[in-house]
């Protein structure tokens, strides 16, 4: 197997949490793979989380009606989106897996990673109106979710008070992921690591270190529903 090369996109304040220890353990044990790990730690970066007219340089087309996919897709085409999002298109390219680390915020991902979402898969480099999901720009890459929440396993059960985390992920799973034509790995869920006593938050971050292992090798996920339909 050639060397992969994997991009984790991480979301916490503090590198004492579990997250970060989470975060380590992939560079970790994805280094002594042979992989190529980077790191974008957006706090850390004070990572731009609003889309604006400053992911522009220069004048923006239509400033009366801005349209931020639009708009941001032609200056991709002209090479004038901000240096931040052009490090991230960089990143992304050459990725074979992304890993999005981060503790859930209100059912999805933290503002300042919805933030690189909205920002970094940009109209025309990570999607097109044609080239999505099962035909999507990035179906050579596979990206997963890996997070921490507050909520025990069984609250986010079909008859927990959260209902199925599977719904819950839908949209990032399939409506961001696969969406950018992603192969989605199963999520990596670190139920409430801060409700738990030490051994159990050991034993979950053995479980992810020997996940890591055979990661790369891993099937992923199928959305039947989108799959059908869009063919
Ligand atoms: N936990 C959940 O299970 N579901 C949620 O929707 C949820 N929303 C949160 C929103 C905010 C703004 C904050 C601060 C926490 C929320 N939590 C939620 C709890 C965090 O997911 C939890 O504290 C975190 O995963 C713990 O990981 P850490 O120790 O690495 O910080």
């Amino acid at each position: 197997v050639a060397a992969k090369k994997v991009l984790i996109v991480y979301a916490h304040q503090s590198s004492g949490s579990f997250n970060a220890a989470a975060k380590d353990a992939a560079v970790e044990l994805l280094t002594a793979q042979g992989c190529t790990v980077e790191v974008s730690d957006l706090y850390d970066m004070k990572f731009k989380a609003t889309a604006t007219t400053e992911d522009i340089t220069g004048e923006v087309k239509n400033p009366k009606n801005f349209q931020y996919a639009l708009e941001t897709k032609m200056a991709w085409e002209e090479g004038k989106l901000s240096a931040d999002i052009t490090e991230e298109h960089r990143k992304l390219t050459e990725a074979d897996l992304v890993i999005f680390q981060f503790p859930m915020y209100w059912f999805t991902v933290p503002a300042i990673m919805k933030g690189w979402i909205d920002r970094v898969l940009t109209k025309g480099f990570a999607y097109t109106l044609e080239k999505r999901y099962s035909e999507g720009l990035f179906k050579e890459k596979k990206a997963m979710l890996s997070f921490t929440t507050g909520s025990h396993e069984s609250m986010f059960s079909a008859n927990g008070i959260n209902g199925d985390m599977n719904v819950t992920l839908w949209p990032l799973q399939n409506g961001i992921l696969h969406y950018c034509g992603f192969q989605v790995l199963a999520p990596q869920i670190f139920w409430a690591p801060n409700h738990s006593p030490s051994e159990v938050r050991s034993t979950m971050l053995e479980a992810w270190r020997t996940r890591l292992q055979g990661l790369l090798g891993e099937t992923p996920l199928s959305f039947i529903p989108s799959d059908h339909f869009d063919g």
